[in-house]
């Protein structure tokens, strides 16, 4: 037996297909079922009637006229109904039964119908080759949200080139994005068929995420400055240039009386590095264990000095009990100290966000950078502070105490950035410096 499949939305329409497929022809519906069909890469699919049937050779009344009778309430064709209703008889030899899925009239499925295509439905559902077909696409669509755009088939070749660098300096995905959208957005095809000039704008962009602490010039005095951070990113010889800056005469800055405090709270005895370098500078180097000690040291040294540097013994960020030590002894210093977190540039961006997060108790103001000749890749300090909003107040890059430290600025970064062609005229106007503001000692 030959039998036909034709599908449609509902039975009306699959009845159209037969009729133009075979005229007059009389048929026999062996099957009816709901399939999905269609939708691009399985998504958005429609669901369908499909019926199978056969071509009936003897001589009764067409099907499609009983069809259109039912519909105007007279009775449905005899033959047909009862060849599926039965599941019996008039078919031809072989047919299946199916009465459960029919209605002798061509009316839409209902009642028993509707709980059939629920079934087929939810068995869809569950079977686990479909799950898994629908978990690999919706997996798909996810990492075509997410996927960086610069990947687009149509994204311009120097948009393409711009997120490889900004990649390669270590840039968050998130950053990177940033640019990319903005340069999409504002620049016209003329800017960005000249790569200089859209990474010169880049440069800007980049530059203006970068924030710089503004140092409050009407200090209390003394102005009190506190250096925390994790062990070995360099807050002892941070301490050590700042006390040199402030306490000579650079840049047309009057000398600063300086002392420095180290907290020792923990008995690591780090004592020796700051007292050579207090008793090579004639500055008085104290050190404290505890919050009372630290309010005398501060008490006393409050009379005779401009400025106290706190140096802290950092340990493990991960170690909470001891800094949450180190923050009951610095609450003797009370709302006025300035505290800076040290981070070094060579921290990976991961890293930089649990650090902040684990001294934020500690309300620091601004961030210092050593080390930033260690690293050409500054994307991912530019990154997370630009992300967490927190500003920068100094960079060091270099071990020499007292030269290698300058009081941050937005082109220091900018130039440290691998793979761009820095227009420095361009970005000094975009970014001017304060003389004022600048540290020379070479
Ligand atoms: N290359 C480089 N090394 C630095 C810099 N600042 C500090 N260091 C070195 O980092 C190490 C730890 O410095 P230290 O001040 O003792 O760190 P602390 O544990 O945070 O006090 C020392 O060897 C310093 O010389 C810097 O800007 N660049
Ligand atoms: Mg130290």
């Amino acid at each position: 037996m030959l039998t036909y499949v034709e599908q449609g939305r509902d039975l009306d329409e699959c009845f159209k297909k037969i009729r133009r497929r075979f005229g007059d022809a009389r048929v026999q519906v062996l099957e009816q079922r709901f399939v999905t069909a269609g939708g691009l890469l399985g998504l958005f699919p429609r669901e369908l009637l499909e019926v199978k049937y056969c071509l009936l050779s003897d001589g009764r009344n067409n099907p499609f006229s009983a069809m259109a009778g039912s519909r105007s309430g007279s009775a449905p064709y005899q033959g047909y109904t009862s060849a599926l209703s039965t599941g019996a008889g008039t078919g031809p030899p072989g047919a299946p039964a199916n009465s459960s899925t029919v209605t002798a009239t061509g009316q839409p499925l209902r009642g028993n119908d509707e709980e059939e295509k629920r079934k087929i439905l939810a068995s869809a559902g569950k079977d686990p080759a479909i799950l898994q077909v629908l978990s690999e696409v919706r997996n798909i669509k996810e990492i075509l949200d997410t996927a960086n755009d610069s990947q687009k088939a149509d994204e311009h070749p120097s948009l393409r080139r711009l997120a490889g660098v900004l990649r390669g300096n270590d840039f968050s995905p998130a950053f990177t994005n940033s640019i990319l959208d903005r340069a999409r957005k504002e620049l016209s095809l003329e800017i960005l068929n000249d790569y200089q000039e859209l990474q010169d704008r880049a440069l800007e962009w980049i530059g203006e995420r970068i924030s710089i602490h503004e140092e409050d010039q009407f200090h209390r005095r003394p102005r009190l400055m506190v250096l925390v951070g994790p062990t070995g990113v360099g807050k002892t010889s941070t301490i050590a240039k700042l006390a040199a800056f402030y306490g000579t005469d650079r840049a047309g800055r009057k000398p600063q009386t300086i002392k420095i405090i180290t907290i020792d709270a923990f008995k690591v005895g780090a004592k020796a590095q700051i007292e050579t370098f207090g008793n090579y500078m004639g500055i008085s180097v104290e050190m404290v264990d505890n919050y009372e000690g630290l309010r005398k040291a501060v008490a006393l040294g409050s009379a005779g000095a401009d400025m106290i540097l706190i140096d802290t013994i950092g340990k493990s960020p991960r170690d909470s009990k001891k800094l949450g030590e180190m923050h009951q002894i610095l609450s003797a210093l009370g709302p006025h100290a300035e505290v800076h977190l040290v981070i070094a540039a060579t921290t990976k961006a991961s890293d930089i966000e649990i650090i902040l997060q684990q001294f934020e108790p500690f309300n620091f103001q601004a961030v210092v950078i050593t080390k930033l000749d260690e690293t050409y890749r500054l994307g991912n300090v530019i990154s997370v502070l630009a992300d967490k909003g927190k500003s920068i107040s100094y960079v060091t890059d270099g071990q020499k105490v007292p030269r290698d430290i300058q009081i941050a600025h937005t082109l220091r970064f900018l130039g440290c950035l691998d793979d761009f062609t820095v227009n420095r005229e361009k970005l000094e106007k975009r970014f001017p410096r304060d003389e004022s503001k600048m540290i020379r000692w070479r």
